[in-house]
């Protein structure tokens, strides 16, 4: 049977996740949808056709008997409320990053969770569905390299709006290394440092970029990765693992190796929804899948807290300076592997 699905917060990605369960994958439907901005919302459903209904508010929208289940793509500060509604009405709920914009408010997710006795939430962090990602860890966990010693990241965008400013480079963007790379190491961090780099000329006022954050592990891996968000050429990823015998790198995306007018060049990718688009492709058909057979395979609510307070973690040690521990909560049993 097809799953109804209703979309809450039709901007960038919640348009693009639409689409593409609409034209792209199998097995789901949408049939509602919810943003504060009604107006672009119906706009929205006209031009793609959808034919679904607007709701003017989200609780309507969750608790509709045709709505199976629920893809929330609004802001993140919205998140939290809108999960814990999803969670109430017993409905389950793919959410985009982060899942919470807090540590707080991500523990009263998970412990609606565990009191609702059932797995509801999915965060999408789609980088463990990418090809890349899962051939780096399929390499590691065959020991190729021997032990991982060490982890050299960059999140390169070329430009980011006028509304990112301050700390969203932690919580809105490394917040995806925090999750891909404590799942690529099957590892937890213990503490975070955060150093400024010199401060670029194409920052925009409200914003210090790059960054850079050092992580520990548990096991003791050391991890640097390079937050650069006006870096101007391209939307770039990096992740090189250096182990005890060899080091390995998540592969770059494939384009045509040029030899012209005496260059040889291959091109870097400028758009982020282009550059993990089969990731968002895999991670949704498996959420429709799993969904179906009352499962949660990707990304749980655990996850998500374990993300937003990692990022916490970077945020105080960026404005003390200091080596910051990184603290949780008693992960119930419920989230158990
Ligand atoms: P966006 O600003 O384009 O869209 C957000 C939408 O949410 C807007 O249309 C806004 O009107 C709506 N909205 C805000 N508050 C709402 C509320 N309370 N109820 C209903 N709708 C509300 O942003 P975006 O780029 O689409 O990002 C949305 C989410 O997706 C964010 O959490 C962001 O971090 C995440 N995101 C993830 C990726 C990824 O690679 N996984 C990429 C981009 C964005
Ligand atoms: P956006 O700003 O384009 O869209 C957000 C939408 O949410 C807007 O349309 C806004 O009107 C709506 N909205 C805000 N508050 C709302 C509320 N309370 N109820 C209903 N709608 C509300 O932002 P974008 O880029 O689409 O990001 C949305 C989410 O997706 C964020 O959590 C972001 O972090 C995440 N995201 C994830 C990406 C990924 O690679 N996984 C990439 C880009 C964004
Ligand atoms: C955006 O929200 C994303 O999730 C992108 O993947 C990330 O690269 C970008 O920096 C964020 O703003």
């Amino acid at each position: 049977m097809e799953l109804r699905i209703g979309v809450i917060g039709c901007g960038a990605i919640g348009q693009d996740h639409a689409l593409r369960i609409h034209r792209k994958l199998s097995g789901a439907r949408i049939v509602a949808l919810n943003d504060i901005n009604l107006a672009a919302t119906h706009a929205f459903n006209d031009t793609s056709r959808l034919d679904a209904k607007v709701y003017e508010n989200y609780q309507d929208l969750i608790n509709a008997s045709d709505v199976d289940a629920l893809l929330l793509a609004s802001w993140g500060p919205a998140h939290a409320d809108q999960l814990l509604a999803c969670i109430a009405a017993g409905k389950p709920v793919f959410c985009e990053k982060p899942m919470t914009t807090s540590a707080e408010s991500g523990l009263r997710v998970v412990e609606a969770e565990v009191q609702a006795g059932k797995k509801l939430v999915q965060v999408g962090f789609m980088r463990r569905f990418d090809a890349g990602y899962r051939a780096l860890k399929k390499t590691l966990n065959a020991g190729t390299i021997g032990d991982a010693l060490m982890v050299h990241c960059a999140h390169r965008n070329p430009s980011v709006p006028e509304m990112y400013v301050g700390d969203m480079c932690i919580t809105d963007t490394f917040v995806h290394e925090i999750d891909v790379l404590r799942w690529l190491l099957d590892d937890d961090y213990v503490s975070a440092q955060v150093v400024e780099g010199r401060k670029s000329r194409n920052a925009h006022a409200g914003l210090h970029d790059p960054v850079m954050v050092l992580l520990e592990t548990s096991k003791g891996i050391r991890i640097d990765t390079e937050i650069f968000v006006s870096c101007r050429f391209g939307y770039d990823i990096q992740c090189q693992v250096v182990g005890e015998i060899g080091a390995a790198f998540l592969p770059e995306p494939a384009s045509v190796a040029l030899r012209l007018e005496g260059r040889a060049s291959t091109a870097i990718q400028t758009d982020w929804k282009q550059r993990f688009i089969d990731a968002y492709d895999v991670e949704l058909q498996e959420w429709i899948d799993a969904t179906q057979r009352g499962q949660v395979n990707g990304p749980t609510a655990w996850d998500g807290y374990f993300a937003s307070a990692t990022a916490e973690a970077c945020v105080e040690a960026r404005h003390s300076k200091a080596i910051v521990p990184i603290r949780l909560a008693e992960r119930p049993a419920f989230y158990s592997k």
